[in-house]
């Protein structure tokens, strides 16, 4: 287990006073996690000795920058492991690895009539590309309920899942309940009815170990801006011989074998699909992250934030008027997410922001989640390999302060 003082001290951004006096407690993590040195450094290192474009020249730097970007492929592949590194490609964001898919493989394999499965609980990156999708080609979405406790009705999956349901695609944790679903059983149940499975692990590869061979996913999509790397880029994991057969998503540079006037061959996996100039900088930014997580040990991390996050629900629990989302215990990933009494949580965070503590509002991009949960948003605070029970102790107290100030009984 990693000591937290010696973590904290990784993270330059923690030392810095939000207001003239008032120290950053950073609870918002599952939107954008900060960076340790280790990740600002190799992107520095990157800019300041090798910067050249990659793929193309014969030069010295070009050389050191390709083998870098491709280095940084790798740490990524053994990561999640994946069987090769053909089947890491590297997008913008999770959201771009959702496109990518829902064009990509959606516009050759999905027709009239086809079904594509979600769940009731899933992030816009994991429902607009589908709509999209659907409404171009007369598919229909269905989505898996959850319970009043935030989990997945997976009992009712037979209902949902049929022979002409093409993908199921769900999230690992929900970024606004928390919940840590059964991704081995939900790809298994897509499996038996003839569909293909995606996993959203936006949530999920910041927080714990993924295996996508023990999974068996077909596809598996997340960003690096919330595991400690850069923004700018993210990761889509891709069966090969489904990667082999889809279309290209984006044309251009460096995705091509050979282009004539007449058109054009792709390039292998992965490049057939990071067409242009790719992320150079932020591939070494992410190799760097995964770097730090392994060094930290992903196991040892999701032990500290389940330590936290079970605190953070017992002491969260005990302020009046708070209705805590989601399920209990070792359920529930690192965050918590709440309302309290009749306060916009814009409110909420308002009056936390002048205690310098950062909590997210609003609906998470989950609104149709928030629809069903009857409520126009929450509040969300989230946790990482940094939190200290402190800070939650602050997060508490700051909530209690802000039941004074609404005038709350
Ligand atoms: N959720 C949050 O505050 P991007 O924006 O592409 O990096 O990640 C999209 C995404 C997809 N799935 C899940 C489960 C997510 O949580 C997110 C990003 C952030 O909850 C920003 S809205």
């Amino acid at each position: 287990m990693f000591n937290v003082e010696d973590v904290r001290r990784d993270f330059p951004i923690l030392d810095t006073e939000v207001y003239p006096g008032v120290p950053l407690v950073y609870l918002d993590s599952a939107a954008s996690s900060q960076k340790p040195t280790s990740v600002i450094a190799a992107m520095d290192d990157y800019y300041i000795h090798y910067h050249a474009n990659i793929h193309r020249g014969v030069h010295r730097l070009s050389e050191l920058a390709t083998s870098a970007y491709e280095l940084a492929r790798q740490k990524v592949a053994r990561f999640i492991n994946a069987p090769t590194t053909e089947e890491v490609v590297f997008v913008g964001n999770a959201t771009e690895a959702f496109n990518l898919v829902a064009y990509s493989w959606g516009r050759t394999n999905i027709g009239p009539g086809d079904e594509i499965l979600l769940t009731e609980m899933e992030h816009h990156a994991n429902i607009v590309p589908w709509q999209i999708l659907a409404r171009e080609k007369g598919a229909t979405i269905r989505y898996l309920p959850i319970r009043d406790d935030g989990t997945l009705l997976v009992e009712r999956l037979d209902e949902f899942l049929n022979k002409r349901t093409r993908l199921f695609s769900f999230t690992g944790v929900s970024n606004v309940l928390g919940t840590i679903n059964p991704v081995t059983e939900l790809v298994e149940a897509a499996h038996a009815v003839g569909a293909l499975a995606m996993v959203d692990a936006a949530q999920t590869a910041p927080h714990m170990s993924i295996d996508v061979q023990a999974l068996n996913c077909d596809f598996l999509a997340f960003s690096s801006h919330k595991m400690c790397g850069p923004t700018g880029i993210g990761v889509l994991y891709g069966k090969r011989e489904l990667l082999e057969a889809m279309p290209p998503f984006l044309g251009g540079g460096d995705m091509i074998r050979r282009v004539t006037l007449e058109g054009f061959t792709t390039n292998d996996l992965p490049w057939k699909f990071e067409a242009g100039t790719p992320r150079i900088a932020e591939a070494i930014g992410l190799g760097a992250a995964v770097d730090y997580l392994n060094h930290l040990g992903i196991d040892a991390v999701h032990a500290h934030e389940q330590t936290i996050t079970q605190y953070a629900l017992e002491s969260l629990s005990e302020v009046p008027g708070l209705s805590l989302l989601g399920p209990p215990g070792s359920l529930h990933g690192g965050l918590a997410s709440f309302t309290l009494g009749g306060v916009h949580p814009h409110d909420i965070a308002e009056v936390l922001d002048k205690k310098g503590i950062a909590i997210r509002a609003g609906h998470h991009c989950a609104m149709p989640l928030h629809q069903k949960l009857g409520i126009p948003a929450s509040a969300r605070a989230s946790f990482y390999v940094h939190t200290t029970f402190e800070e939650v102790d602050q997060l508490t107290a700051a909530l209690h302060h802000t039941r004074s100030v609404f005038r709350l009984n």
